[in-house]
């Protein structure tokens, strides 16, 4: 297991150098972030995030994401160009000591919550879903929280129109074709891809989503067996469906988990939840359980605390704070290690 920590680079308001002081900390999650979707990233771009990341004493070995531009999601004919752009990227990932890729493959939007700000008694905020804010919302007049809002709404509508006719079938039939298309790159620069589940799991605006379940993992791992085609395994976004059982879910896969995105949510009902500091005891996720079902079953890859409360007065990018994922990582250190020496059994 590699403890690591989610950087939006240089212009993060959280400096390399305090992520450094988490105690166990081996390197950031990062991405080039100034190349529209669809284009190469410059070597040079890496080569330069990486030299910032060793400078302060951490590693690059972790990109999330380089997105997947909607072309090869709707198997559109230009899907072809777009999947060569996406072979070079993780060729030049390589280059740089990249060891592992995570993307989504979430028809137009990626996740989604209701409320940035939920209020917590205790004076902290976080991340929050209600079913019946979001039955309120209009996909073709969308301002969503923390959704970045980066197509305008007639491009929006027009890509909207483009799925019209796609099922879940046609979707994952355009993932494993992307797959199977990019697997000679990941083999030759020594790449894991790790596809993000679906965040909520279930299809959203009528648009199929098709990372949802524990059947969708083990149907996409046995279409494409490659072993550098692998998961993040997010406890936040698999976890928000009830029909998930996550520590099973652990360990069937621990093996093909090249990432795993530690998240805690607390139930409110049957659709609704909150996020909240990453303790088992601090919500409805075992996350002692899935910590166990990993470290037993052979999961041998990266670990980042997700998404955190604003707590002690931050106001930081909703989810992506210092202090309560630091606590996050220490405590989920704590839970490794003791795990990891058979201490726990
Ligand atoms: C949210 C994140 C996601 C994730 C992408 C991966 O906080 O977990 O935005 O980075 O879905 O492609």
């Amino acid at each position: 297991m590699k403890m690591t920590f989610r950087w939006y680079g240089e212009k993060d308001c959280i400096p390399l150098p305090f992520i450094k002081q988490i105690h166990g900390m081996t390197g950031v999650v990062t991405a080039v972030y100034d190349v529209p979707v669809g284009e190469v990233w410059p070597l040079e771009a890496l080569q330069k995030q990486k030299q910032m990341c060793e400078e302060a004493g951490l590693e690059m070995e972790v990109i999330e994401s380089i997105p997947v531009h909607e072309d090869i999601k709707l198997g559109l004919p230009t899907r072809d160009h777009y999947i060569e752009v996406y072979k070079q990227n993780i060729i030049n990932c390589g280059k740089v000591g990249v060891k592992c890729v995570c993307y989504n493959f979430m028809p137009v939007f990626d996740w989604l919550r209701t409320n940035l700000y939920f209020q917590h008694k205790d004076g902290a905020n976080s991340l929050s879903y209600s079913e019946d804010d979001f039955a309120k919302l209009d996909p073709r007049n969308l301002h969503l929280p923390g959704w970045d809002e980066s197509y305008s709404p007639e491009e929006l509508n027009e890509l909207l129109d483009k799925y019209k006719n796609v099922t879940r079938e046609d979707l994952f039939n355009n993932l494993v074709y992307f797959l199977n298309a990019i697997m000679p790159a990941c083999d030759a620069a020594c790449v894991n891809v790790a596809i993000h589940p679906d965040d909520p799991p279930w299809a959203v605006f009528g648009l199929p989503r098709i990372i949802s379940t524990e059947q969708d993992l083990e149907r996409l791992l046995e279409a494409v067996p490659n072993p550098h085609n692998g998961l993040t395994f997010c406890t936040g976004s698999l976890g928000a469906g009830r029909f998930n059982d996550l520590v099973r879910i652990s360990e069937r896969f621990a093996k093909r988990i090249y990432f795993a995105h530690l998240r805690q949510l607390n139930y409110i009902n049957d659709t609704d939840f909150y996020e909240n500091g990453h303790q088992t005891a601090s919500g409805s996720i075992d996350i002692y359980g899935i910590v166990k079902a990993l470290t037993e079953n052979g999961f041998d890859g990266y670990v980042r605390p997700d998404h955190g409360r604003n707590v002690w007065g931050e106001d930081a990018k909703p989810g992506y704070g210092l202090y309560d994922r630091a606590m996050g990582a220490c405590y989920l250190t704590g839970l490794f290690e003791a795990l990891e020496k058979g201490d726990a059994k």
